[in-house]
């Protein structure tokens, strides 16, 4: 019924008719959920998004809205009601406007990153967002995640990239705030409103976004160091070395290396021997200048005080390249070694060392199966607190096992001051989360605004925020 009355509200070709090419809209990229949905609509303009949602919300039918589809948390896969309308955005796809004089783009929600960076890159101009999913993540799902990524050390999370946006509210109604100012100090911050709001008060359609001239040189490093309190004073004298100019400033363990070596073709360690943890370290700068021997320098300066046990510094393209791919792809390493149970944590970067230290003890007493691989930005004071188990490991194991440690994990990153969810987002998966770790009153706030702005409850249902603050009332009959 519901669907009949959706066919005569919409334009015809929005719905996707096709049960084989529905199923992967069904399920997210970890396959922790398998949702069933009333219908997959592929809007073709903002005013479709806006005709779709008005009909949802008189309806009172839930709606899912879907980028990639690459995120962690399962905020884009429909409940298993086969009630709520999945809404993806692939086919708002234009890039609407280039300003390189502004510094800004405004591209549609359904331009994959890599696209947006192309297009900054065809106008001489840098999108500096940079994920290992930037071929499938669509900007939108990057800016309803508030994505971070390798390069936040030098140009912040996603919001710090938006200057504006164009969003779709439960209603039907459009905010239409593509602004492409740097000063603009008028009332609240809708725009970084939207931004991390996960799909849960309305579709973003379109975004206006800084850019920065494009960089000029790099200079990039592969280090080995004892442990992850020396990779955090290495970084603090890099910093006061080289400052701005540290870009990316990743933390690897050996396993994590050793995983990609096994199970990724074309990586390679140019280090010889055995380090317990490496950093992949990335200069960047915007003029010509001497980074090579900059950040040799610093990596020599800190050797002679015992900090680097020993150094690779890349020698051209080819090699920077190949350790981007190791690092980009230690998460896949990890999905082909066997199941993880995934932590992505953040603390203020001089509790890094405490932190891993308490938890990797945590770990290695309470679970033998588990192997802990822990990487990540550690620039920003965020690893990806991994657990991987063998191949074998039953999955009611795992489904047993992984609250209790879950819970001791997150609530050493809280006694650390730290967050149990950096990057990645809430999702379906940490709504439980939220609610232990949120002040009561942060939590008020959001559900708050959650019902000023989505009074029925439509937008992302279950999502963020507990299903019963998100939808209360039973769909209208139609
Ligand atoms: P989706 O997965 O489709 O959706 C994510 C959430 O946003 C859902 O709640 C959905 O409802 C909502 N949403 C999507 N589009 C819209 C829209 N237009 N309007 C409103 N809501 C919307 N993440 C990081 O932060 N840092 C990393 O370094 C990183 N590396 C990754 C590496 C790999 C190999 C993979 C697979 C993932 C990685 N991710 C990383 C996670 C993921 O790529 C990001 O979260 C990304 O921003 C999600 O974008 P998406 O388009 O796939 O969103
Ligand atoms: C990364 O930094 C991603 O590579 C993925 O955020 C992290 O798989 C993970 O846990
Ligand atoms: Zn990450």
């Amino acid at each position: 019924m519901p669907l009949r009355s959706l066919r005569a509200a919409i334009p015809a070709g929005v719905l996707l008719e096709d049960e084989a090419a529905r199923a992967p809209f069904l399920t997210d990229h970890r396959r922790l959920y398998q949702g069933r949905a009333l219908a997959v609509a592929l809007p073709r303009s903002t005013a479709e998004v806006s005709t779709l949602l008005a009909w949802c919300n008189a309806q009172r039918v839930g709606v899912v809205p879907q980028g990639g589809n690459t995120s962690y948390c399962g905020g884009a896969t429909p409940d298993e009601s086969g009630a709520q309308l999945v809404i993806g955005l692939q086919r708002l796809r234009r890039v609407r406007a280039v300003d390189a004089a502004n510094l800004s783009m405004t591209v549609e929600a359904g331009c994959t990153l890599a696209e947006v960076q192309q297009a900054a890159s065809a106008a001489e101009r840098l999108f500096p967002l940079e994920l290992g999913s930037a071929g499938s993540c669509q900007i939108g799902g990057n800016l309803a995640t508030n994505a971070g990524g390798l390069n936040v050390l030098r140009f912040g999370m996603a919001r710090a990239l938006t200057l504006g946006v164009e969003a779709v509210l439960a209603d039907g109604r459009v905010f239409s705030h593509l602004r492409a100012l740097r000063k603009d100090n008028t009332g609240y911050d809708l725009t970084g409103l939207m931004v991390g709001s996960e799909g849960t008060l309305g579709i973003i359609t379109a975004a206006t976004l800084r850019l920065w001239p494009q960089l000029r040189c790099w200079a990039t490093a592969f280090v080995a160091v004892a442990d992850v309190a020396a990779a955090v004073t290495l970084l603090a004298r890099l910093r006061a070395a080289v400052g701005e100019r540290v870009n990316s400033y990743e933390l690897l363990p050996r396993n994590a290396v050793e995983l990609a070596l096994r199970h990724i073709e074309g990586v390679a360690n140019p280090l010889p021997g055995n380090h317990d943890w490496y950093v992949l370290c990335e200069l960047s700068s915007f003029a010509d200048e001497a980074l090579n021997s900059m950040l040799e320098g610093a990596l020599a300066d800190a050797s002679a005080v015992g900090l680097v046990q020993d150094a690779a510094l890349c020698a051209g393209e080819r090699q920077r390249a190949q350790l981007w791919r190791l690092r980009e792809n230690v998460p896949e390493a990890q999905r082909r070694a066997g199941p993880s149970l995934k932590h992505d944590i953040s603390v203020p970067i001089g509790a890094l060392g405490d932190f891993v230290a308490a938890a990797s003890a945590w770990v290695r007493q309470h679970v033998p199966s588990g192997t802990l691989v822990a990487y990540g930005h550690a620039g920003d004071g965020n690893l990806h607190f991994n657990i991987s188990f063998p191949k074998e490991t039953p999955a009611e194991f795992l489904a047993r096992e992984e609250p209790l440690i879950r819970r001791a994990i997150h609530d050493l990153v809280a006694a650390h001051g730290g967050s149990f969810s950096a990057e990645h987002g809430i999702g379906r998966l940490k709504v439980a989360e939220l609610e232990r770790y949120a002040s009561p009153v942060t939590l008020a706030m959001m559900r708050e605004v959650k019902r000023s702005l989505d009074p029925h409850g439509i937008m992302n249902p279950g999502k963020l925020l507990a299903v019963a603050d998100t939808l209360r009332e039973t769909p209208a009959a139609s």
